[in-house]
């Protein structure tokens, strides 16, 4: 790993996502004991507490967008914040908030990873590819949006974030465990040639094979971000988010795509996004995202050492 000094960054909003609750979602993820936990691994966890920025007014979208301004806002501050964390050799943890989020997370990551001559890798965890436009958009929620805004498709106030327009190329992308693309999104996936591992895949050759070419081809200059959306998981373990899609992966399967992240040796920043208290039981799905991140920081792998 490149860095074992983390900082927990909550940005408790849920601006960009359909249902209210995402804002509860940093304050789930403490409860369920992320500092904790990451701690007893022997690494170095530090809370930085909560960004702050504009109310949720719940309007209808305008031009495609809903709360773009507010989104904006939000965005802009993890940026900065994402951005200083990784430039004081920490590896930054934001506890979303919805995933619209990823638009200031991921620009940050990639213009540090620009200035240090890094290559970067974006491992998506999702059941949504993300890549909606305002005319493609069922919903105007711009949670649908931020992987077609990271590649320069979307609003010049988002796509501009961090200073690079785009601020990635679609290359960068491996998604995993997607099964639910919209009609005009599925068309611009194919024209931007982003890299999808979907469920049927899984299905047919295993999450180890598919982990195995999500994960090809990085080596010690690469930077691995990875980007949590708790919906990538199956509704039947993961119950609190507020797009549900049936058919995701079980929790070994969970597990294995955790672990296998863990033995690169590359994880240098993360999103753990989407995650909805209101629509959960007992806080059981902010268990289930810590259990797994546990993993993903090399849990299990220490039980093979
Ligand atoms: B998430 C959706 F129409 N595609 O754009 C849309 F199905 O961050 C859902 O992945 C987007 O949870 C889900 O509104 C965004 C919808
Ligand atoms: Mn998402
Ligand atoms: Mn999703
Ligand atoms: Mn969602």
């Amino acid at each position: 790993m490149s860095s074992k000094n983390l900082s927990l960054i909550g940005v408790p909003t849920d601006i960009g996502a359909g249902h209210r609750g995402a804002s509860m979602g940093p304050e789930a993820l403490r409860v369920a004991q992320i500092a904790e936990k990451l701690t007893k691994l022997g690494l170095q966890v530090v809370d930085r507490g909560n960004l702050q920025g504009p109310f949720n007014p719940w309007l209808p979208p305008v031009d495609g967008y809903r709360h773009l301004a507010e989104v904006v806002a939000w965005n802009t501050a993890v940026h900065t914040a994402i951005y200083g964390e990784l430039a004081n050799g920490r590896l930054p943890i934001m506890l979303g908030g919805d995933h619209c989020l990823g638009i200031g997370s991921i620009s940050a990551v990639a213009r540090h990873c620009r200035e240090q001559g890094k290559a970067l890798r974006v491992l998506w965890l999702d059941a949504h590819t993300d890549f909606n436009t305002a005319q493609a958009t069922p919903s105007g929620n711009i949670h649908g949006m931020p992987v077609a805004c990271l590649c320069g498709y979307g609003p010049d106030v988002l796509t501009g974030i961090g200073g690079t327009t785009p601020a990635v190329t679609p290359d960068v992308f491996r998604q995993v465990g997607i099964r639910s693309v919209d009609e005009g999104e599925k068309k611009l996936v194919r024209e931007a040639s982003v890299a999808i591992h979907d469920m049927r895949q899984i299905d047919e050759i295993g999450m180890r094979r598919v982990m195995e070419r999500a994960l090809e081809g990085m080596d010690e200059n690469t930077h691995l971000h990875v980007s949590f959306d708790v919906d990538f998981l199956d509704p039947s373990i993961a119950p609190g988010v507020g797009t549900t899609v049936r058919g995701g992966p079980n929790y070994r399967e969970a597990q294995l795509c955790m672990e296998m992240i863990a033995d690169t040796g590359a994880l240098a920043s993360l999103d753990i996004v989407e995650l909805n208290p209101a629509y959960d039981k007992r806080n059981q799905t902010a268990k289930v995202a810590v259990d797994l991140v546990e993993s993903m920081f090399g849990k299990s792998t220490l039980l093979r050492g």
